[in-house]
């Protein structure tokens, strides 16, 4: 199809993910700059964005003093769980909390009504980006594919955490492996223009 309806979702911006945080991402906050030129493209044509945003509850399984993999971070109604502050902020971009209870949630349509937001609206294709590259961007990239949407992951728009070395690039394997399209935000902008 030439021109799938889209929608963009951005993952997991929030401050616990950029440097100084209590989870960061190294560069986490150069995504940014061109995730908000995408949202911008995207809220002129009037097509539909969402934000993404780990919630946790203060003790979740999820942490590592719980049994957990990771240092408390994204703790509901904290500083740490903000979007960054240069992340665009509309009224028209849905937010949507995930990982609110013991399970890790990390794709963004895990335990949310992403899926069913997006195909009540007859969205075909999803443009994502955000933080991080090998954990909440892949598994909602991979879980996008699975509910049968086309995906644009934005190559250039998503930081890895790296536990191992590696782990990003090998998540942008796995992602054009199991179906999606690996491109810069400025191909995706201007693919988009070039629909109007
Ligand atoms: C994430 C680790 C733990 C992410 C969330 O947003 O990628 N990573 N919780
Ligand atoms: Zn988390």
């Amino acid at each position: 199809m030439a021109n799938p309806k889209q929608a963009l979702i951005v993952v997991d911006v929030q401050n616990d993910f950029c440097p100084g945080g209590a989870l960061a991402v190294a560069h986490g906050d150069e995504v940014v700059e061109p995730l908000n030129q995408v949202i911008d493209e995207f809220l002129e044509r009037g097509a539909p964005v969402y934000k993404s945003r780990d919630w946790h509850p203060p003790k979740t399984k999820h942490f590592a003093i719980h049994g957990g993999t990771w240092p408390v971070h994204c703790v509901q109604n904290t500083k740490g769980a903000e979007f960054h502050p240069a992340l665009r902020d509309d009224p028209r971009i849905k937010v949507i909390s995930k990982g609110l209870g013991d399970t890790d949630c990390y794709s963004a349509f895990d335990e949310t009504d992403l899926a069913s937001q997006l195909h009540d609206q007859a969205i075909e294709e999803v443009i994502v980006g955000g933080l991080a590259t090998d954990y909440c961007v892949k598994n909602t990239v991979l879980d996008a594919l699975r509910h049968g949407f086309k995906v644009k992951a934005l190559r250039n728009a998503m930081r890895a955490v790296d536990v191992q070395p590696g782990d990003g690039e090998r998540a942008i394997e796995e992602m054009r492996a199991a179906g999606a399209d690996i491109v810069s935000a400025e191909d995706s902008a201007r693919a988009a223009q070039s629909m109007d």
